[in-house]
């Protein structure tokens, strides 16, 4: 109803101008030709000056009431060390032709004001100045030359990319209908290699080679995270359309071209939580961050830095957003720890893994250490005076006591630790599953043990504190019914009798 009203009055103005013009054309019919004129021009050129000031304000106001939505300003200040730069060429860019704007508004209006028609006044014939031509052309020669070798500087030192050696983090993002994988290159720092014919959507998403080393530890997060204050390299693939890896808070952009890689490198300067601090300090996020809990998270509790595809690549374009968190280094490392290795958890060990016949590979002898020497110092510092350790990589010949070749790494680091602690003494469990016959299985069990023993004695454990026991398939700790429930039963147990 409202909107009727309004647009009524509009209407209405309208007509009375119109009428108003009309009852001014009888009367210069009347008054004579000349002096209307003359009138109209004044009334003109007075009405261009007061446009001129309203419109002026109304920029500046403006710019400056909108100010905190611009990237670059208030909450939105970039979070990324180029970021800084590159807000800086758009601040003098704007600041120049600023400047620019105001003053040729200025005189545009103001010259149409002053030099209206007036009888008394005759036009001078100018034809040529050759020192204003050399202002007017030197200046702004000056100003755009400054603007582009400043912009170029920017623009290359920001598309640089890194020198051999450098310390980074080397990371990358594959975009496809709809959505990004992400890959950390795991503890060697190094992405494996990749070819598009070993894609397969179920278990080889980005078609990585399995016989390059350097894809074994590779990891593919859910989130990106990286460490505050650390370079990072994002190599940027697609695997269908266009897509664009847009990082807004760190003035990351860059297209994802299918079959042509592309890159960026750039260093975050800001944590999550150093980010929300910042937003605290502005209203418009000190408001609920949704709008049916009042009493819920403010908008800056909840904000989280986020990938976006800024392509327009599909009906699911939207769904390609995924959170960026920064965070110190010592929580970097902490997620690193906890993150596993895509070819580990989905590859190892079925018809696809070229490794399938190896028993460990380096990796799993990296991570089988800590993981024993985690569990080995949590139970020598805790109050309970015993405890089980399976020894997961003691593996024998089957049906025979001959250690396997890589049992050595575990009893290696069995016998490590035991120097650390002199003055435990355990006894080694052998067992067995059900399988065969029952008093076979206890002997078979007896020497494994034995075996064992004797391998831990060749490292320097002295007998004086162990000894060797075997139990055959008294004591399962599966159901012998599957074939897992099996191999977990045969097993090699470090029992800690006292500490
Ligand atoms: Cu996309």
């Amino acid at each position: 109803m409202l909107g009727l009203i309004i647009f009524g009055i509009i209407a209405m103005i309208a007509v009375i101008i119109v009428q108003l013009s009309k009852v001014s054309d009888l009367a210069s019919a009347i008054k004579g030709e000349e002096t209307s004129k003359l009138r109209a021009n004044n009334r003109t050129a007075f009405w261009l000056v007061i446009f001129m000031v309203v419109f002026l304000v109304f920029c500046v106001v403006s710019a400056l009431y909108y100010k905190n939505s611009m990237l670059g300003y208030g909450p939105h200040g970039a979070a990324s060390s180029h970021g800084v730069e590159l807000d800086g060429i758009f601040n003098t860019t704007l600041i120049i032709t600023g400047i620019v704007f105001v003053i040729t508004q200025i005189l545009l209006f103001w010259f149409s004001y002053k030099y209206r028609e007036d009888k008394n006044r005759k036009a001078t014939f100018f034809a040529h100045s050759t020192q204003l031509e050399l202002v007017w052309t030197g200046i702004p020669v000056i100003v755009m030359t400054y603007l582009v070798v400043k912009g170029l500087f920017v623009w290359n030192a920001t598309m640089a990319d890194v020198k051999p050696g450098e310390n980074v983090i080397d990371i990358e993002a594959t975009g496809y209908q709809f959505a990004w994988d992400i890959r950390y290159p795991g503890a060697d720092g190094k992405i494996g290699t990749k070819n598009f014919r070993l894609i397969d959507l179920a278990t080889n998403p980005l078609g990585q080679d399995w016989s390059d080393p350097k894809n074994i530890d590779d990891f593919m997060p859910t989130e990106i995270v990286l460490p505050v204050n650390q370079k990072v390299r994002v190599g940027i693939n697609s695997k269908d359309v266009l897509h664009n890896f847009y990082l807004p808070h760190f003035r990351v952009k860059m297209d994802a071209v299918p079959g042509l890689p592309t890159y960026f490198v750039f260093t975050p300067t800001m944590t999550t939580d150093d980010y929300r601090q910042r937003l605290k300090d502005y209203p418009e996020y000190q408001v609920p961050a949704d709008d049916t809990d009042p009493e819920g998270p403010q908008r800056w509790e909840t904000f989280d830095y986020e990938l976006a595809c800024a392509e327009l690549c599909g009906k699911g374009h939207y769904s390609m957003r995924k959170v960026v968190r920064i965070v110190s280094q010592e929580e970097y490392d902490l997620w690193l720890q906890q993150q596993s290795s895509y070819y580990l958890t989905n590859i190892r060990g079925t018809d696809v893994d070229p490794f399938r016949d190896d028993k460990l590979l380096g990796i799993e002898i990296e991570q089988r250490k800590e993981e024993l020497t985690t569990q080995f110092t949590e139970l020598m510092e805790s109050d309970v005076e015993s405890g089980v350790i399976n020894l997961e990589n003691v593996f024998f010949e089957s049906g025979s006591s001959a250690l396997d070749d890589v049992s050595q790494y575990e009893l290696e680091n069995v016998a490590n630790l035991l120097k650390k602690y002199p003055n435990v003494n355990f006894e080694l469990s052998g067992h067995t599953d059900s399988q065969g016959d029952e008093s076979a299985n206890l002997s078979l069990s007896q020497s494994r043990a034995d075996q064992v023993a004797s391998f831990l004695r060749g490292l320097g454990t002295s007998s004086d504190r162990m000894k060797a026991k075997g139990y055959g398939e008294s004591a399962p700790v599966e159901s012998n019914d599957t074939a897992e429930g099996r191999q977990a039963n045969r097993r090699t147990e470090l029992k800690i009798i006292s500490k």
